[in-house]
């Protein structure tokens, strides 16, 4: 506990705040701590997790998030929108600023509602204008009932590519439990078989096979850069609109770890992203791009497809895109590289199999099979040992998406701690003790379980030590005390 004097503006801000939370509701007061003292006592290697800024915390939880603003800055369907459009259009032009982009809308709620503003504007562009144009017309509503089911029919029969699952692709590039894969005929690229990596000649093949109307490159789980230059080729060549979702490592193209080939924003003609993973910022999401005709159609988002923007998570957007224009957040994007590359090595030379081999981004893939566990029971495992992973395919998975082979490591947030490659060796040196050490059990028909594990006791303990060692010398928001 600090002494009256010594209590920072960040401990005093958020005391306040759930003393004045506790007058409504005490008892999510009582979670909101709770759920601080949970992520200061495990290590948080999941891939797509990291901790904004208490800046951008506090952007988020004020009065703009009251007021309707339907449209864009100067065009809104509601009046009262002044400092809106102002912090609209900071974060859109601190975004341009940050990815060299021409033109960012930073509307999106979140991944998935980015993506969706993507398909729509593609599909604007290229189905709905060009038969607007066709048929004299300006506006949907000016079309016949017959012209428009035609044109309703035209949107069903696009067809897409994207990375498979099991490869490390995301269920909102064309598959069918989503919106996306309902919407467009889908088909998928892997990695090859031998050293799971991208097969850009297999892209090539499918593309001019399949003649999508748009490539879709992008990854939840693929530990590897991806050529964009590469596949900008291969969409050109087929008249396709390659698009990318870097949501995963946003972060790094923000601090110019991804550049040249490897950069989206330059190679892509659209460009989508989450802005709470390796980027630092609130949960939402981003549309960037340099193709002037895309822009227009990306600005009918809402109410295209989104709900009226979110001004409050507008304005942290604004904050962590301010924090990430300083020279320190390059040095955090590749700190983040060199963490995973320093916890690859460590759980490799402690005898785990890596996905591919290696990474050369800020998430390792671990085959845990080599332990004798599912990606269930590595899971659970190290959860009681204090180490916070999730489960995940691999290549090929033998065990499914539910139980999977697989464990997703990412480094983003132990990373913004402040934590190092020596202290990747030691989580490498905790991860590996604790899955050498659970062991599958038995069912009652005598297979062993995919998901029932035993882990002593004294590994749980002693590794719980280890993991409070390393928070403890690296302690998450260590200005904040709360009161
Ligand atoms: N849920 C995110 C992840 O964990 O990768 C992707 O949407």
């Amino acid at each position: 506990m600090e002494s009256e004097e010594n209590i920072s503006d960040v401990s005093t801000a958020f005391s306040k705040a759930l003393e004045v939370i506790s007058t409504s509701e005490p008892t999510v007061a009582e979670h909101i701590r709770g759920e601080l003292d949970n992520q200061r006592s495990q290590l948080k290697l999941i891939a797509s997790e990291n901790y904004a800024s208490p800046a951008v915390l506090l952007a988020m939880g004020n009065w703009f998030s009251d007021k309707y603003a339907e449209g864009t800055p100067g065009h809104r369907f509601y009046a009262g929108c002044e400092f809106v459009d102002k912090v609209e259009t900071l974060a859109s032009n601190h975004a341009k600023e940050l990815f060299s982009a021409n033109y960012a809308y930073v509307q999106p709620h979140s991944g998935i509602d980015a993506n969706l503003v993507a398909f729509w504007s593609i599909l604007a562009h290229r189905i709905e204008a060009p038969f607007l144009a066709s048929h004299g017309k300006r506006h949907v509503n000016d079309l016949t009932d017959s012209d428009w089911e035609t044109l309703r029919t035209s949107f069903g029969n696009q067809r897409m590519i994207g990375m498979s699952l099991d490869a490390g692709g995301h269920l909102t590039h064309g598959f069918r439990p989503n919106i996306s894969g309902k919407l467009f005929d889908q088909r998928s690229y892997g990695v090859n078989p031998e050293t799971e990596i991208l097969d850009y000649d297999e892209i090539n093949t499918l593309a001019k096979e399949f003649r999508p109307l748009v490539i879709v490159a992008g990854y939840s789980a693929y530990p590897r850069k991806v050529n964009f230059a590469k596949i900008r080729e291969i969409a050109d060549s087929v008249d396709a609109t390659f698009m990318v979702d870097m949501a995963h490592f946003a972060g790094l193209v923000a601090g110019k770890v991804f550049a040249d080939d490897f950069d989206p924003i330059s190679n892509a003609h659209i460009v989508t992203s989450t802005t709470h993973k390796s980027l630092r910022g609130p949960r939402g999401g981003i549309v960037l791009s340099n193709e002037e005709e895309l822009a227009e159609f990306i600005d009918k988002g809402c109410p295209m497809v989104l709900g009226g923007p979110l001004a409050n998570i507008m304005a942290a957007k604004a904050v962590a895109f301010a924090e990430a224009r300083q020279p320190e957040f390059r040095e955090y994007a590749s700190n983040v590289v060199n963490n995973a590359s320093a916890l690859a090595s460590g759980i490799e030379k402690r005898g785990g199999r890596l996905v591919t081999g290696g990474t050369e981004n800020h998430l390792v893939l671990v085959d845990v099979r080599k332990f004798g566990l599912t990606g269930r029971q590595a899971e659970s495992a190290l959860e009681d040992a204090g180490v916070v992973v999730n489960r995940n395919s691999i290549p090929f998975d033998p065990n499914g998406a539910w139980y999977t082979s697989g464990i997703r490591l990412g480094t983003p947030a132990l990373t913004t701690l402040g934590m190092g490659e020596d202290d990747m060796d030691e989580v490498a040196d905790i991860i590996c003790s604790t899955l050498k050490a659970a062991e599958p059990t038995k069912t009652s028909s005598g297979e062993q379980s995919k998901a029932n594990y035993i882990l002593a006791s004294e590994i749980q303990a002693s590794n719980r030590e280890r993991a409070g060692d390393l928070l403890r010398l690296n302690p998450l928001y260590p200005d904040l005390n709360l009161i």
